[in-house]
């Protein structure tokens, strides 16, 4: 008996190999259908990601396989002081992205497929009339001019060979059937465009496909880890974006340079410009005064133990624990890796973000795919007692 589960073991052990290689082999298959390939070359995470989501439904929409782009990190004032290009696959898992379309990461891309089925040589660029008049000869698409067009293409080792200029078509689903005549896969089988073929913000009919983007195996362990070593639960989540770079972004709105629809605010106004509600200061730069405000309705709300602070400056960590006379838990990692704190907040039991910020929104998306609840700085009503 004991030898036949051996053999049985082993037989299976077998087929679990085979069947590895296979999906491996059916993996890195060239695709007939083609590629779409971009440069994530706007903005950082928060923006980086609104634009993947709207590339991935493009990618679809094109019914062409979606390479999917290391993220930019930009560390000019950290070790190593010049921008890290992270895989997708060290903060989220690329096999939930298949759930939804076709993907293979731009590194499997460039190593496996490219040097066969896109070789230097005849790699095109495809980009719009409009950018390539900045070019000298006016017919040149800006692949590489600048940070971070170079250092991105450079990292994956392309050059562009040729340019194919295009104009009077958008990325969204109205110039789906332009697209695909005008750049049948069977003559461009490679799209490598030097921006997202995206809208920013996400578009509202985009925004669920968030619910693909998946906490990496590694993100998870860790960022539970933290959770457990440093929270009690029920806790509050808060993202306060105030810093310098932040604050004179806020500027525009004060001096009333924009309208309603600034950067990420329509996850919190609304989409639709007509009847999107006002976007005030509190709202884009909350004060100290506003942060404690809605932390202690939320706190009291959800009976929390303890409240964790992500930040792109100061914490406000001694005043919020004053406010709080002393008994509440306050966290604020500041972590090396702006994920981890991604990661902090997509977990708490309610999370407070600012309406203006993609990095919020990103946090926003996550919640609701997961059923958690969400509000924005300075439009919460106040509370009983301050009335
Ligand atoms: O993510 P992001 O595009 O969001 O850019 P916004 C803000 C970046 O600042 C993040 C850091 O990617 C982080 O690197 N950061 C902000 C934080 N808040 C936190 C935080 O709570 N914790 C940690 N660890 N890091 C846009 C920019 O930012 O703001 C644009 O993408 C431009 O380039 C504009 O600068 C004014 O949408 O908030």
């Amino acid at each position: 008996m004991a030898a036949a589960g051996a053999a049985f073991h082993r037989l299976s052990l077998r087929i679990t190999l085979f069947l590895s290689l296979l999906r491996s082999s059916w993996t890195f298959r060239w695709d007939e259908s083609g590629y779409v390939l971009y440069c994530p070359c706007m903005g950082r995470f928060g923006n980086q990601a609104d634009h993947f989501l709207g590339s991935l439904a493009f990618a679809k929409m094109l019914n062409r396989t979606l390479a999917v782009p290391p993220w930019i990190v930009y560390r000019h004032h950290t070790p190593p002081f010049t921008n890290v290009h992270v895989p997708y696959s060290e903060f989220f898992r690329l096999e939930a992205l298949s759930e939804f379309h076709r993907v293979v990461s731009l590194e499997d891309f460039m190593e496996k497929l490219a040097p066969k089925h896109w070789p230097p040589g005849q790699r095109k660029a495809f980009c719009y009339e409009t950018a390539a008049q900045r070019s000298q000869d006016k017919k040149t698409c800006p692949m590489k001019d600048g940070n971070p067009f170079g250092p991105f293409w450079d990292h994956v080792g392309v050059e562009f060979d040729q340019s194919v200029l295009f104009g009077g078509i958008s990325f969204n689903s109205y110039h789906t059937q332009q697209w695909i005549k005008k750049f049948p896969a069977s003559v461009h089988p490679v799209l490598a465009l030097p921006g997202a073929p995206a809208q920013f913000p996400v578009l509202q009919e985009h925004v669920g496909l968030q619910r693909f983007v998946v906490w990496s195996q590694k993100m998870e362990e860790e960022g539970e880890g933290q959770i457990q070593k440093l929270l009690t639960r029920p806790f509050v989540g808060v993202h306060l974006r105030i810093g310098s770079d932040w604050q004179s972004a806020c500027k525009l709105l004060d001096d009333g340079d924009t309208g309603p629809h600034f950067m990420a605010s329509p996850q919190c106004v609304g989409y639709d410009k007509q009847r999107a509600l006002p976007l005030t200061a509190a709202m884009c730069l909350p004060q100290l005064h506003h942060i404690l405000r809605a932390l202690k309705l939320w706190v009291k709300k959800t009976a929390a133990r303890s409240v964790y602070i992500a930040t792109d400056s100061e914490s406000h960590s001694r005043d919020i624990q004053k406010a709080f006379k002393g008994k509440m838990k306050v966290v604020s990692l500041q972590p090396d890796s702006a994920q981890m704190d991604l990661y902090i907040l997509g977990r708490a039991d309610h999370f407070i973000g600012n309406c203006v910020s993609s990095f919020t929104a990103f946090v926003k998306r996550h919640r609701d795919v997961h059923g958690l609840s969400s509000s924005f700085f300075g439009m919460d009503k106040p509370g009983k007692d301050e009335l």
